[in-house]
């Protein structure tokens, strides 16, 4: 059911499965990419068969090893517009999705790939994955959202660690930081991811919103109002 090149959209059992498609280039970002993942990611958004939503990708290798290196950096100053749909907000919609995302990382994600992780609800990790955030190597910082998810996901120091030095860890190491829900051998990754999604997807769908609502738009809040948003919201289920 999907016209993509670079990614596949797929629908089973109220689930939604965006899956990253280019193995060959190890599943890197490009402008391709983006467009699509904003086309899919605004279906699933509108799609009331769909419940939850399973982030992964293809190939063996990586979930993703970054931006496409030979368009990102590349394009010439004066193809600013090209630039600018570079920088078409998928970012600010993988945060805005109401349903709840699962990723399932596996292999390289570095880059682009562990910023896109990071815009999900739950990440499940296989224990062959490898996390980095190489941008200053490349002598730029994160550009789709890492340098505010990663350190509002893990510790200050664990997040500035690996974008300062640009160090890459392993899923273990993933965990322990809280980087990753859970970590489960290669095999068992998307029967893992799948086995959440359905749990998830038996609950009430406004319910499931609201909840996601409550953490979500909470965190940015202080405590006073995302008790009142979290009040609003309940008796928003209860009439
Ligand atoms: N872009 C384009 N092609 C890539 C990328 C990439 N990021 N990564 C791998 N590939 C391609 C390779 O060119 C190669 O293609 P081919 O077979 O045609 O030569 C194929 O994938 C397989 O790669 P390797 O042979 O290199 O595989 P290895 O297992 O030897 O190495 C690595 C895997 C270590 C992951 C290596 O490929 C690598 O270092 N890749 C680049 C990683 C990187 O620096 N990514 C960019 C991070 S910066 C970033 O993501 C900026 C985010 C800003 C977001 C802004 C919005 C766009």
């Amino acid at each position: 059911m999907s016209d993509f090149e670079v990614i596949i959209y797929e629908k089973k059992d109220n689930k939604g499965y965006i899956t990253l498609n280019r193995p060959k280039a190890l599943n890197a970002y490009n402008i391709k990419m983006r467009d699509e993942l904003f086309e899919a990611l605004n279906a699933v958004n509108d799609d009331p068969e769909v419940a939850v939503v399973i982030l992964k990708a293809a190939g063996e290798k990586a979930f993703c090893a970054g931006a496409d290196l030979s368009e990102f950096l590349t394009a010439p100053p004066p193809v600013a517009a090209r630039q600018v749909r570079f920088e078409r907000d998928v970012w600010g919609l993988f945060l805005q999705i109401k349903k709840p995302i699962i990723a399932a990382l596996h292999g390289y994600v570095l880059g682009s790939g562990i910023e896109m992780a990071m815009c999900c609800d739950i990440r499940v990790a296989s224990d062959d994955a490898k996390f980095g955030v190489p941008e200053m190597g490349l002598g730029i910082i994160p550009a789709a959202g890492g340098s505010q998810t990663i350190p509002r996901l893990v510790r200050r120091g664990y997040a500035l660690e690996m974008l300062l030095s640009g160090r890459w860890i392993t899923a273990a190491e993933a965990k322990k930081i809280k980087m990753v829900n859970r970590v489960v051998p290669r095999a068992e990754l998307l029967p893992a991811v799948e086995k959440i999604a359905d749990v998830i997807r038996n609950h009430d769908r406004t319910a499931l919103t609201c909840a996601k609502q409550a953490v979500v738009e909470g965190l940015d809040l202080p405590l006073s109002q995302g008790l009142e948003l979290e009040a609003r919201l309940a008796n928003l289920l209860r009439y």
